[in-house]
């Protein structure tokens, strides 16, 4: 059957959108550069925290009834008719990039949290509980783990590995998490949702691409994070023979261009990798670097390929570490993830919901990491994914998804939520 059904939903786009601007107003920051807008809410921060208290706000006007665990992981939940029945879960995560946009995560939230207006509005009530989740560092920008909070949810990292780990400045998670007020009380381990489906941007250009609205995501490719640190030797830039260097930051040159050698050479299928952070010490015009640090993101749809890939990079290390004198590597390990399958049942509901909705849709990999990822092994798990304009830019102020845009996302998602919670 084609076309609305009464379950059917659609949200009020309107007000879905203010809270994305109003919770963009936290965190938010001018760009001399550009003279646009951005949003910096790296998790735990005061930011951070502020835009906590505010979605706390909003799911306590909505009727929620709010815990929060020791990861900082926020959970709203508006009862079903069956208490004992598993809750359908959504939601996404608030914390930010330094450079973010008004979407990243925020629509999921907020998206659940209109949902669950909207079911009070129309009088539905739900066999199952339907629960948000916020969840702590999922960007893991500031503690250097990304996924964190949902990680530690499904039981795949402890909490203790998790308080322990330190930003820049040597604060640690747990301190934070209790500077802030949002360690709390609840079990950091979530029981297993009947299902779990997440609304958020696409990140990326194919749904404007391929002239639709909605993605259905197949699933999430896997992500490699590590630190890499060069030890070298300082020396005067002008007096030094280029034979007798030690040089760290030509090492971190070197590691640039290499992984760029890998890509191109397919060997490694669809491989991605990224140096995001490069920085060397003393950092002066006329001093060759004493020190270099980098980190490299390697992403990949494929486990053995990217296997492959960090064998590789590694067997590189030790040859630019034994072809030059004086200069050692060390690398640490920040965070690894395999590719992880969206459930195909899922996928299916939302796809209809889409269709119900009349909203044009195609199924396609996410190229991000998300919670999605790691609540997978808890329970079904799907995304739906709202297109984004100017290529999808993300991790970025251009950032924008139209409200039209995101309200189509918001239905799918609502009208999805409305048929899991009622089976
Ligand atoms: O890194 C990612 O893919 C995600 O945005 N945390
Ligand atoms: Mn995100
Ligand atoms: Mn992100
Ligand atoms: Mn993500």
């Amino acid at each position: 059957m084609t076309g609305p059904t009464p379950d059917t939903i659609t949200v009020n786009g309107h007000r879905l959108w203010q809270s994305l601007m109003d919770l963009a107003e936290i965190g938010a920051y001018d760009d001399e550069r550009t003279g646009l807008r951005g949003v910096d809410r790296l998790a735990l921060t005061d930011a951070d925290a502020a835009g906590r208290r505010q979605v706390i706000a909003w799911m306590e006007q909505a009727g929620l009834r709010v815990r929060i665990d020791r990861m900082g992981n926020i959970y709203g939940r508006r009862e079903g008719t069956d208490p004992t029945a598993a809750p359908v879960l959504t939601g996404s995560h608030i914390d930010s990039v330094a450079t973010a946009g008004a979407f990243d995560g925020c629509l999921g939230v907020l998206g659940g949290i209109e949902v669950v207006r909207i079911l009070d509005e129309r009088g539905i009530s739900t066999r199952r509980p339907v629960e948000i989740g916020v969840f702590t560092e999922e960007e893991g920008v500031r503690f250097g783990t990304d996924m964190l909070g949902s990680a530690v949810a499904a039981g795949r990292l402890s909490p203790e590995y998790a308080h322990a780990l330190t930003d820049r400045d040597g604060r640690t998670l747990g301190g934070e998490l209790i500077r802030t007020g949002f360690h709390g009380p609840a079990d950091v381990h979530l029981d297993p949702p009947y299902a779990y489906v997440e609304c958020h941007i696409e990140q990326g250009p194919v749904l404007a691409e391929n002239d639709v609205q909605v993605g259905v995501v197949t699933g999430v490719q896997g992500i490699s994070w590590q630190e890499i640190t060069i030890h070298g030797r300082a020396a005067h830039a002008g007096t030094t023979p280029t034979h007798l260097r030690a040089d760290a930051g030509l090492a971190a040159a070197r590691i640039g261009v290499h992984l760029r050698s890998m890509v191109d050479s397919g060997a490694y299928g669809e491989l991605r990798a990224t140096v995001g952070h490069l920085a060397v010490h003393p950092d002066l015009t006329n001093i060759v670097p004493a020190r270099a640090e980098l980190t490299v993101d390697l992403r990949n749809p494929d486990d053995a390929r990217m296997a492959r890939a960090e064998e590789d990079l590694t067997a590189f290390l030790r040859t630019l570490e034994d072809g030059t004198p004086g200069l050692t590597l060390a690398t640490r390990r920040m965070a690894k993830t395999a590719y992880i399958p969206f459930d195909e049942r899922l996928q299916k509901v939302i796809a209809q919901a889409a269709d119900d909705h009349g909203l044009e849709h195609i199924s396609l990999l996410s190229g991000a990491g998300h919670d999605a990822q790691e609540i997978a092994a808890l329970c079904p798990t799907a995304m739906v994914f709202v297109r984004g304009e100017y290529d999808g830019i993300s991790h970025n102020p251009r950032e924008y998804s139209t409200p039209e845009a995101c309200a189509h996302g918001v239905n799918v998602l609502a009208t999805t939520l409305l048929r899991l919670a009622t089976q």
